[in-house]
């Protein structure tokens, strides 16, 4: 007996795809909040003097950059990260900016452009060792940084000055991704 009746073992197939695509577009678009969202979420990572005139950039699905509003102060911001457990959203000034695309990009960044980022709301990181880990390792757990600025490639002599531990204390600066081509200076402010 033909158990899939009149439709055919194909038939069946192709339902079952359908049916696959519409729940995930439904949940994409349920998980996607709206550019006004994303923008509002960019804006509380530094004070409204900088964010309100920054270019507002986020991450769509596919890992690809969309610019949300052109800005003119020479500022990028960027949301929360749905990604980690807290908000994350920053902004950087055009050297942070480079140096996050160089990390995201996996490739060097530019040696001794300094820039400076606000991350005012916050951040959560999976490691303070690994640039690309995505959640904590086993006996580790994420490395929680409150209202925070960070200050990017800088020159070794500078990050020497400060401790880089794998579990720091957040509540005052520390360097994040030691001896990576990544490291940084991150800077409680509270
Ligand atoms: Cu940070």
């Amino acid at each position: 007996m033909n158990t899939t009746g009149s439709m055919g073992r194909y038939g069946v197939i192709a339902l079952a795809m359908a049916m696959a695509a519409t729940t995930q577009a439904a949940a994409a678009k349920m998980s996607t909040p709206s550019d006004a969202k994303l923008i509002a979420s960019a804006e509380r990572a530094a004070p409204m003097a900088v964010a309100k005139d920054a270019t507002i950039v986020a991450m769509d699905a596919g890992g690809k950059m969309r610019t949300l509003r052109e800005g003119h102060n020479g500022w990028t911001c960027m949301p929360d990260s749905p990604a980690t457990p807290g908000p994350d959203p920053m902004c950087m000034d055009k050297n942070a900016f480079e140096w996050a695309g160089a990390w995201m990009g996996h490739k060097p960044p530019a040696s001794s452009k300094v820039g400076f980022m606000y991350m005012l709301e916050g951040g959560t990181d999976a490691s303070n060792t690994d640039p690309y880990a995505t959640k904590p390792a086993a006996g580790n757990h994420w490395i929680k940084t409150g209202a925070h600025v960070m200050i990017v490639g800088a020159d070794q002599g500078f990050y020497d000055l400060y401790p880089k531990g794998a579990d720091p204390n957040t509540h005052a600066p520390y360097v994040m991704w030691a001896g990576t081509p990544y490291q940084h200076l991150m800077v409680p402010i509270k």
